[in-house]
């Protein structure tokens, strides 16, 4: 068994002994479907939105577990400005993390009962009217829920938007290689948005404790593995021609940009999307290569020397160790999109408003790969 006293898992070894989730048939196959009845409309994009943390947990009846961060605010706000730009969205999510339309009234912020009003019945009624107190949402709220609640709708009347969840960041992997292996026969017309926070450490199976874990001892020792980059066969082999964005998180400044040229070095991807954890609602770095860029082209990607070569191992650690060692800085473009910039007028917006009357940064980020998505599909043609 591999284990971090001898090798690292590979994405092979890795899904060959960690055993799929309970519920991976049925979800795969609710997402196959999805794939299948819009691959059918040609004029209709598809996205995978990946949103929430993963957990990894300590015992498998489980009582404890270690999280990443991520409340799932970014996967679903964007969620919601993809299906307004027509496509086609599959959720997958962390269980009970924020999703589409319901976010904007999450039980912290915004519980809903605050909206709503009790209207009592009145006595001088006619026979016909009801003698039973009913619900109304507020008058003063009734604006800005109306739009969301259409969208709502739409999304539903139209089945445009599938939400499947996870938990672990087992069930993630297996849910991922699964959406993806549907996804590909879209070829171009899928793009995968990938904004979970995936946990860079796991418990293998053989691992983990069965039962919860005693305090007697004083203290806990753990040592985990490695989860492995499954971004690498995702672009390479999974889908070679999807249209690919990652997102990068740091909290050290200094790092985010050459962290993303890093990632992009090493997967071959189109677009990663650095954020700082802090900053991440305000702005954020696209960071892409320059030859893809002009081309517009993607096959470039795996093959020729236009292409900076994939790192591989050894490489790849150095490379995380001092990501900009091993970087041509020339063969990259960052562009920050900033919500500092609407005030000055220097970018635009779809609608010109979030729907709670403030603008998102996810509506600039959707926008722009709306529209580098439709090059990336063009090119093709
Ligand atoms: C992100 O960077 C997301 O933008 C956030 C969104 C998690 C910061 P919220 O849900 O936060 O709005 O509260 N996601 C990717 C994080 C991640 O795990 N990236 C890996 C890395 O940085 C690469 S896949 O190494």
């Amino acid at each position: 068994m591999t284990s971090s006293s001898s090798q690292p898992f590979s994405t092979e070894s890795y899904f060959q002994t960690q055993k799929p989730p309970a519920g991976l048939k049925e979800k795969s196959e609710k997402m196959h479907n999805f794939v299948e009845k819009w691959k059918a409309v040609k004029s209709k994009k598809v996205v995978l939105v990946t949103s929430g943390g993963t957990t990894v947990p300590l015992e498998s009846n489980t009582v404890r577990f270690l999280d990443n961060f991520s409340a799932g605010t970014r996967g679903a706000t964007s969620a919601e400005y993809f299906l307004s730009q027509g496509y086609a969205v599959i959720f997958l999510h962390r269980l009970h993390s924020l999703r589409p339309f319901s976010r904007h009234y999450s039980h912290s912020l915004n519980p809903f009962l605050d909206l709503l009003s009790v209207v009592q019945p009145t006595t001088s009624s006619s026979s016909s009217s009801s003698t039973e107190p009913s619900i109304i949402v507020s008058k003063e709220y009734t604006k800005s829920l109306l739009p969301i609640l259409q969208a709502y709708h739409d999304s539903q009347n139209s089945e445009t938007l599938l939400s499947i969840e996870f938990q672990t960041v087992n069930d993630y992997l297996w849910l991922l290689k699964s959406v993806t292996a549907s996804m590909a026969s879209l070829s171009r017309r899928g793009m995968f948005y990938l904004a979970a926070a995936v946990s860079d450490f796991f418990l293998p199976e053989e691992k983990v404790a069965e039962h919860k874990i005693q305090s007697n001892k004083g203290t806990l020792s753990l040592e985990m593995d490695q989860v492995p980059k499954v971004l690498k066969p995702l672009v390479q082999e999974w889908t070679p021609e999807g249209y690919i964005v990652s997102f990068k998180l740091e909290t050290d400044e200094a790092l985010l940009i050459p962290k993303s040229r890093a990632a992009l070095s090493r997967y071959g991807h189109q677009l990663v999307i650095g954020n700082d954890l802090h900053r991440r609602k305000y702005e954020v770095v696209f960071v892409e290569r320059r030859n893809l860029l002009q081309k517009g082209k993607g096959d470039e990607r795996l093959k020729g020397a236009e292409t900076p070569p994939i790192i591989e191992s050894d490489e790849e650690n150095k490379s995380e160790l001092n990501p900009t060692a091993l970087i041509d800085k020339e063969e990259y473009k960052e562009t920050w999109l900033r919500l500092d910039d609407l005030k000055n007028g220097t970018a635009e917006t779809v609608n010109g408003k979030g729907r709670d009357g403030e603008v998102e940064i996810e509506e600039l980020i959707i926008k722009e790969l709306v529209d580098r998505h439709q090059r990336w599909i063009d090119a093709k043609m």
